[in-house]
C-alpha cells in the first residue's frame, strides 16, 4: 500500500541534511520492518502532506466565524468541514476537532465536567487503561478523586457488576470506559446504565478502536456516551492529534475546554490532515480495512497460542492481543529488545496482576492495524507469529531465518515507495 514517493525527506535534505538523515533512516526503518505496535499506523501520502503544509503558518484561536485574529476566513472553511465530516462519520451532534493529541481530549473533557477534587472512575492503567484515566502520575490523578477499576485478574475481562457495584459506592460525577490494552468488544451499553444508574456523565475514550468503529467493526459508543473522545492516528489512520464528540448539551463547556482552558492556537495544519483521513474512513475500502484489521488478529492469535503463547482473555475481538510470556520464561523487555533486532516492533506491556515492574512487564502487546494497512494477511499473520515464538525460544540460534522472513515480507509488501 501506498506505493508512491515520499518527496519530504529528499526536499529537506537541501536544507538540513543532518535531519534529512534521520528522517531517511527512519523511513527505513519503517519500510524493512514490522509493525505490530496497536496504537501505530500508516498514514496516507495525501494525510502527511497536509500536515507539511502552508496551514502551519496560521494562528486561529478560537472556533471557525469566532477567532481571535484576523485572516481565517479560509482556515474557518477547512476547521468546519473537518467539524461536519467527524460527526457525519461517527453520526455525533457535535465535534471538536482541536485537541492536540488523545490525553488533551481527556483533559478538556475532565476540566469541562470536573472540578478539582470530584470523584471520577476510569480503568487502571496496569489493567489496560491510559495515563489520563486517572493515574497518580498524570494531571487526572492528581486534580480529581480517582476510583480505578480493575479487569478481573482470573479471566482478563472487564467485571461490569463489579464497576456498577463501585460506582454505586462513590458516587462519581464522570466514567471513563476504554483502553489502550484490552482485547476485547467493550459493551458501552452496559456502562451507560451504570453511568445512568449513578447520575454520572458517561464519557468513551475510543482512541485506539476509532477505525473499527468508523469500519463498523466494533460497536460504537457514540449512541451510548454522553461523550467520546479519539485520537485519530491509530486505527482511523490519520495524522497524529485526538478529537472531541458529543451530545450537543456539552458543546459549549467542552469548547471552553479546550481553548482557552487547556490550549493556544489550534494546529490547522493537522485540522486540514484530519479532514482528510476522516474522508477516507468514511469509504467502503476502509471498512474493509477495519474488518481485515480485526480478521488478522485472529488468525495471529490463533498462531501464537498454536506456538504456545498463553493470550489475556485467550484471544481477541479487535485489532490487539496481550501474550502472558511467562509459560515462555521471558520477560516483555526481553522479547520487545530480541524483536527489535529482528525488525519486529511491539512493545513490553504489562498483563493484569503482573508481578514484574511496569519498565520490565511479564506481557507483551501485538496489534495488527499497520501491517493491515500495508497490505499483510492471513498467511503473513502465521508467518509472524512463528517468527516471533522463534525470537522468544531461541534467539540466536533462529535471528538469521527470522530476519530473512521478514525481509521477505517487507519486499513483497512495499511501503511508501
Ligand atoms: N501510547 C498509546 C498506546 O500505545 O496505546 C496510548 O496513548
Amino acid at each position: 500500500m501506498y506505493s508512491r514517493p515520499i518527496d519530504s525527506i529528499g526536499f529537506v535534505e537541501s536544507f538540513d541534511p543532518e535531519v534529512s538523515a534521520m528522517m531517511q533512516r527512519e523511513l527505513v526503518r519503517q519500510q524493512d520492518g514490522i509493525e505490530l505496535i496497536a496504537s501505530e499506523n500508516f498514514a496516507s501520502p495525501a494525510v502527511i502532506a497536509a500536515m507539511g503544509s502552508i496551514l502551519t503558518n496560521k494562528y486561529a484561536e478560537g472556533l471557525p466565524g469566532k477567532r481571535y485574529y484576523g485572516g481565517c476566513q479560509f482556515v474557518d472553511e477547512l476547521e468546519s468541514l473537518c467539524i461536519q465530516r467527524a460527526k457525519d462519520l461517527f453520526g455525533a451532534e457535535f465535534a471538536n476537532v482541536q485537541p492536540h493529541s488523545g490525553a488533551q481530549a481527556n483533559m478538556a473533557v475532565e476540566l469541562a465536567i470536573l472540578q478539582p477534587g470530584d470523584t471520577m472512575m476510569g480503568m487502571s492503567l496496569a489493567n489496560g487503561g491510559h495515563l489520563s484515566h486517572g493515574s497518580p502520575a498524570n494531571i487526572s490523578g492528581k486534580y480529581y478523586n480517582v476510583v480505578s477499576y480493575d479487569v478481573n485478574h482470573e479471566t482478563g475481562l472487564i467485571d461490569y457488576d463489579q464497576i456498577r457495584d463501585m460506582a454505586k459506592k462513590c458516587n462519581p460525577k464522570l466514567i471513563i470506559a476504554g483502553a489502550s490494552a484490552y482485547p476485547r468488544a467493550i459493551d458501552f451499553s452496559i456502562f451507560a446504565d451504570i453511568a445512568h444508574e449513578v447520575g454520572a456523565v458517561f464519557m468513551v475514550d475510543m482512541a485506539h478502536i476509532a477505525g473499527l468503529v468508523a469500519g463498523g467493526a466494533h460497536q460504537s459508543p457514540v449512541p451510548y456516551a454522553d461523550i467520546v473522545t479519539t485520537t485519530t492516528h491509530k486505527t482511523l489512520r490519520g495524522p497524529r492529534g485526538g478529537l472531541i464528540l458529543g451530545r450537543e448539551e456539552f458543546a459549549k463547556k467542552i469548547n471552553s475546554a479546550v481553548f482557552p482552558g487547556t490550549q493556544g492556537g489550534p494546529l490547522e495544519h493537522v485540522i486540514a490532515a484530519k479532514a482528510i483521513c476522516l474522508k477516507e474512513a468514511a469509504q467502503d475500502s476502509f471498512k474493509d480495512y477495519a474488518h481485515n484489521v480485526v480478521a488478522n488478529a485472529k488468525v495471529m492469535a490463533q498462531a501464537l497460542l498454536e506456538e504456545g503463547f498463553d493470550l489475556v482473555t485467550g484471544g481477541t475481538d479487535n485489532h490487539l492481543m496481550l501474550a502472558d510470556l511467562r509459560p515462555m520464561h521471558i520477560t516483555g523487555k526481553e522479547l520487545q529488545q530480541r524483536c527489535d533486532e529482528n525488525h519486529i516492533t511491539l512493545n513490553k506491556n504489562a498483563i493484569p496482576g503482573d508481578p514484574e515492574k511496569p519498565s520490565v512487564t511479564s506481557g507483551v502487546r501485538i496489534g495488527t492495524p499497520a501491517a493491515t494497512t500495508r497490505g499483510l494477511g492471513a498467511q503473513e499473520m502465521k508467518q509472524i507469529a512463528k517468527c516471533i515464538a522463534m525470537t522468544a525460544r531461541d534467539f540466536e540460534g533462529t535471528k538469521a531465518e527470522v530476519r530473512a522472513t521478514v525481509a521477505q515480507i517487507c519486499e513483497k509488501y512495499p511501503l511508501y515507495r
